[in-house]
């Protein structure tokens, strides 16, 4: 009967890839309030207390129940001193006084508004703070800031790229993606990842995966689709990277977050009638046009590469992050987009399907669904 009065006890993981996180989030006014604090570290270059920040975070979207004080019974992993002081403050006052200060903080705000820009990073971001610009417009007409062409794409969509996008309108551009790619090879496969793939309704940009079975062809493959939707008229931008993947170059040497596959970092023109059940513009942006711009990510590996690549781009970063600690630290395995090294059997281990490879690293396998971390 006691037991019942009480929430079970969960021991929750330090690491994410053993810890199930839904989309469902029970303690959003805590993360919020991690994430003002995260940014504002990355934003001061302290990687150290950004990452405990976003780590904390992750932590507490897995816990499955709104925690309610931070007692000795919820004993969760990978909280410190600072993370702990800030969930006090709120459990408290309903509010962090140190999350409001930054907030208000003129810093804060403007390297939130130029990072906001597709192309512009917290080092760019940061000089045009430093250079006295205030606002979106001081940068555009500023004689001294020299655009790339990436970041002038990201001025002429800025409304609409920071606009979420919705689940339809992923969906629409999966069917429009996937005409294109079987227009060039009918062995063609594209499969949705990111956010999407881990059951998120909205999402910052739309994520891709396309391959083909033919062997050293899935970069020309990339090439041609990007090519496809140009003469469709829907190709707003592409800055494509070329492919510098060499299996002959691996072991040792190229365990790392950005991968070395061929990939395009797009934005296309998505009409308001190729999305089912149609589109609902918030107030003050009927404009009297009928399409969106989308940032679209595309990454074409190899086939034998797939699982590798599937499980890297479907994320969380925080939930990737952990499955490479993890491997490291407790396997003695260098895990990254390319593949995984047994650095005490030193070789590659094999793996066509996700499954395969949390096989590998003794971890029980956990759905996209559960990866929100
Ligand atoms: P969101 O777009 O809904 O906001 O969230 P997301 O889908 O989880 O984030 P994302 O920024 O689109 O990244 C998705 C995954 O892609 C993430 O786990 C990191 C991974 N990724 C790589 N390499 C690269 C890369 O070179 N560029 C980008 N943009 N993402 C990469 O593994
Ligand atoms: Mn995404
Ligand atoms: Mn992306």
């Amino acid at each position: 009967p006691e037991a019942s009065t009480h929430l079970p006890v969960v021991v929750l993981s330090r690491y994410a890839c053993q810890r199930r996180t839904s989309t469902e989030n029970h303690n959003e006014i805590f993360t919020d309030a991690f994430e003002v604090m995260a940014e504002s570290y990355e934003f001061s270059q302290c990687d150290g207390q950004c990452l405990a920040f976003r780590r904390a975070a992750s932590v507490l979207k897995s816990v499955p129940w709104p925690v309610e004080r931070l007692g000795a019974a919820t004993r969760l992993p990978c909280l410190g001193e600072h993370t702990r002081a800030v969930m006090e403050e709120i459990l408290q006052c309903g509010r962090s006084f140190e999350v409001e200060k930054i907030l208000c903080n003129d810093r804060y705000q403007r390297l939130k508004l130029f990072t906001s820009v597709f192309g512009v990073g917290p080092k760019t971001a940061e000089k045009w703070h430093r250079g006295g610009l205030r606002t979106l417009n001081d940068a555009l007409e500023d004689p001294g800031v020299e655009l790339n062409s990436m970041q002038k794409a990201g001025f002429r969509h800025h409304g609409d790229i920071s606009r979420a996008v919705s689940r339809a309108e992923a969906l629409a551009l999966g069917e429009i993606l996937h005409q294109a790619a079987l227009g060039i090879s009918a062995h063609a496969v594209l499969v949705l990842t990111g956010g999407f793939r881990r059951g998120k309704e909205f999402g910052h940009d739309v994520d891709f995966l396309l391959s083909t079975p033919e062997q050293g062809k899935e970069e020309t493959l990339l090439l041609s689709l990007v090519d496809s939707l140009r003469r469709q008229g829907i190709l707003l931008y592409c800055d494509h990277h070329p492919s510098t993947f060499d299996i002959n170059n691996l072991p040792g040497v190229s365990f790392e977050a950005m991968d070395h596959f061929a990939k395009s970092f797009l934005i296309l023109r998505l009409e308001d009638r190729q999305v089912e059940g149609g589109v609902q513009r918030p107030e003050g942006q009927h404009d009297g046009r009928s399409w969106r711009a989308v940032r679209v990510d595309v990454v074409a590996p190899p086939m034998e590469r797939y699982a590798f690549t599937l499980l890297g781009w479907t994320g969380s970063r925080q939930f990737e992050r952990d499955l490479r600690r993890f491997a490291r630290k407790e396997k003695r395995m260098l895990l990254d987009n390319h593949g995984l090294w047994d650095k005490t059997k030193k070789e590659f281990l094999p793996a066509e399907r996700e499954e395969d490879i949390f096989a590998h690293l003794g971890l029980e396998y956990l759905e996209p669904q559960l990866r929100n971390a």
